[in-house]
């Protein structure tokens, strides 16, 4: 039977094309997409699409529009065999993340891919990147169980775990990377899967999708020099039940007093304060050093190896979900999508 797979188109590069009046790129159609790959139909895949109205830039990306993504996926799970969404490059990584956590009890391939060109240019990787994401999502293991059963990233030359990719280029055609899980595939001659890396749902697992996001919770990146002045209002502010806490190195932050008296006045107003470290890759380890020792004593937690992007999507679904913010707090530090290693 020829696989059956569902296009979500979202917008992003991929199927811009320039605005004449000011030579700026911006969304265009699906169907203009798919005049532009005609070898498409020589996969001999039953494809269908559902598309975003308006198609928008990833930078216009938000929680309403993951719940619609989610939403699609969920009310057609049984029709299809995987799930393509088409999607901009630059917040890509966090709704990679969002669905993973969105979208519990996965057993089919939600592949998100991209381009850094549009399809349609004489130059481009956006028809490779879409051929590519297609035949993954229609890639099944010997037995004949889906290969993929997870969200990830196709792009370039590799598939990401969706909640472990990042963004690191906004002009090489490998524009993600995860430096803390390896790739789930090569794609160079051959689609070479890497089995023993691929996820695969809790036994019995039936899909469950949870649309709900709370977007109470923000990002502070530490630095040299920042005051109290600058933090304590972002902190105390009534519009934010956790922030991710960016951190130096191994999970460090000053030990000014001001400063670990700021972090334990936010938790102990009740809300959830999680370290993760800039460094792109490697993670918190509290205990390395006293400045990382004084934010856990301080009853920040730790956000282990986990990317900001999972983080931050993280702590929107917890919330989303009607934890209170101790059992927010606890559910961090446990992996949910393969997202963390602990
Ligand atoms: N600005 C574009 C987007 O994220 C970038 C891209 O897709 N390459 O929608």
């Amino acid at each position: 039977m020829q696989p059956r797979i569902l296009i979500v188109y979202t917008g992003g590069t991929i199927g811009m094309t320039e605005d004449l009046s000011t030579g700026a790129l911006v969304p265009f159609s699906f169907d203009h997409l798919m005049k532009n790959v005609p070898k498409i139909g020589r996969l001999g895949f039953n494809l269908d699409h559902v598309e975003m109205d308006p198609p928008i830039d990833s930078s216009n990306m938000n929680p309403a529009c993951w719940a619609r993504i989610a939403s699609v996926i969920a009310d057609r799970y049984e029709d299809f065999d995987g799930f393509v969404v088409l999607h901009g490059t630059d917040t890509m990584a966090y709704t990679a993340s969002a669905l993973s956590f969105m979208l519990s009890g996965l057993a089919k391939p939600v592949v998100l891919t991209g381009s850094q060109l549009p399809i349609g240019e004489i130059r481009e990787d956006g028809t490779e990147n879409l051929i590519t994401a297609l035949q993954i999502a229609a890639a099944r293991t010997d037995a004949g169980e889906p290969m993929v059963q997870e969200v990830a990233i196709s792009f370039g030359r590799h598939l990401w775990r969706g909640n472990r990719a990042t963004k690191v280029s906004s002009t090489n055609f490998g524009a993600f990377q995860s430096f803390n899980y390896p790739p789930l595939a090569d794609m160079d001659l051959h689609i070479v899967f890497r089995e023993r890396l691929l996820a695969r749902p809790a036994t019995g697992g039936t899909l469950a999708a949870a649309l709900a996001m709370d977007d109470a919770v923000s990002v502070v990146f530490l630095y040299p020099g920042i005051t109290e002045a600058v933090l304590r209002p972002q902190l105390e502010s009534k519009a934010v039940k956790a922030v991710v806490l960016r951190t130096f190195g191994a999970g460090n932050a000053p030990t000014e007093s001001w400063f670990t008296e700021l972090m334990a006045d936010t938790v102990r107003a009740g809300k959830v304060v999680v370290n993760v470290t800039q460094c792109p890759a490697g993670g918190v380890e509290e205990k390395r050093y006293a400045t990382g020792d004084a934010l856990a004593r301080s009853g920040v937690v730790s956000g282990y190896d986990m990317t900001c992007e999972a983080a931050l999507t993280k702590l929107m679904y917890l919330f989303g979900q009607g934890l209170t913010a101790t059992e927010v707090a606890a559910a961090m530090v446990k992996p949910l999508a393969g997202e963390m290693t602990v």
